[in-house]
């Protein structure tokens, strides 16, 4: 697909002068790598969208509610309605084996659901370990045909503020909430040198979150599939990485650096209280009772 093009901006459209001296300082908004953080105050809305909208994107956006996660489809999708990539085409994959109990949403203009049966599981690890070869398959089967960038994100989420195209990108990851005030040595990175996963303590750039993967399609399918590989390898070796999909994402990304990173604002945990740094909250991980929801 090749319907992403440069960035034009439209013709007398105001907006507040950008200044080379005067932004914010209390974060850091480019990696050593020169990619964008994306922070509020960061980007100009406005601007961005104008930029966006005229290059007609389709937005896939993959979600798996398998079980009783199916239960937090309805805030999810009600709340992505009214903060996600608003005015851009979306196309929801939802992955389920309860296809009956997905809830229907009035979705707006140009934007469409559709529901992908999967089979259930009895260990939530399957669960999320599957979920790299099932993006991988629906990329390959429909997804490349049918959208230009990809989100993959956790359902158990709500969206709460604006999420555009200022988190538009190749590949895209967002940092975790928990980690980010850190040293490396303590992130969860797994940390055994058998595990495909492995990242030695002296290296690590952030502690990104499992919950979010997102940017070209191609980009996206190449991450899954390479993930899935080692994590099938490590299998084999009755290996289970310590934070399975997110370990092997931390990997990848270490030695494939993102060209955009989100900052918490786009992944946040509704126990946690907002620090001064976050000014508004866009997506949060909702409470939840891991005893009621999972399968064991
Ligand atoms: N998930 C399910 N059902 C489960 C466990 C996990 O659908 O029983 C999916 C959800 O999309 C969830 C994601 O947001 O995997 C990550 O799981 P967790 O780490 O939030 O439990």
């Amino acid at each position: 697909r090749s319907r992403v093009r440069n960035m034009v901006s439209p013709e007398k459209l105001l907006y507040k002068q950008p200044s080379v001296l005067v932004g914010r300082t209390d974060v850091v908004s480019v990696t050593p790598w020169l990619a964008p953080i994306v922070w509020e105050g960061t980007f100009d809305p406005v601007l961005v969208d104008n930029i966006y909208k005229p290059m007609n994107l389709t937005i896939a956006t993959t979600v798996f509610a398998i079980g009783k996660y199916v239960r937090f489809l309805q805030d999810f999708l009600d709340t992505a309605e009214k903060h996600f990539m608003v005015g851009f085409n979306m196309r929801y994959y939802v992955f389920t084996d309860r296809p009956h109990d997905v809830p229907s949403v009035n979705l707006t203009r140009g934007r469409h659901l559709s529901v992908i049966q999967v089979p259930g599981s009895n260990r939530w690890q399957e669960i999320s370990a599957r979920r790299m070869e099932i993006i991988q398959t629906t990329i390959e089967r429909q997804i490349r045909r049918e959208a230009d960038y990809i989100f993959c994100l956790d359902v158990d989420s709500k969206f709460h503020a604006r999420w555009g195209p200022e988190s538009l990108g190749r590949l895209v990851a967002v940092i975790h909430p928990g980690y980010y005030e850190q040293t490396r040595d303590r992130f969860p990175y797994e940390r055994r040198p058998a595990s495909t996963a492995y990242i030695p303590m002296d290296e690590g750039d952030y502690y990104y979150g499992g919950a979010m993967i997102g940017g070209f399609v191609e980009d996206v399918y190449t991450l899954t599939k390479v993930c899935q590989t080692r994590f099938e390898e490590d299998a084999g070796n009755s290996i289970e990485a310590a934070w399975q999909e997110e370990s092997h994402l931390n990997r990848y990304l270490l030695y494939n650096k993102p060209s955009k990173v989100l900052s918490p604002e786009y992944l946040w945990q509704d126990f946690k209280a907002k620090t001064k740094e976050v000014k508004v909250i866009r997506f949060s991980g909702v409470i939840k009772n891991y005893a009621d929801v999972r399968p064991n």
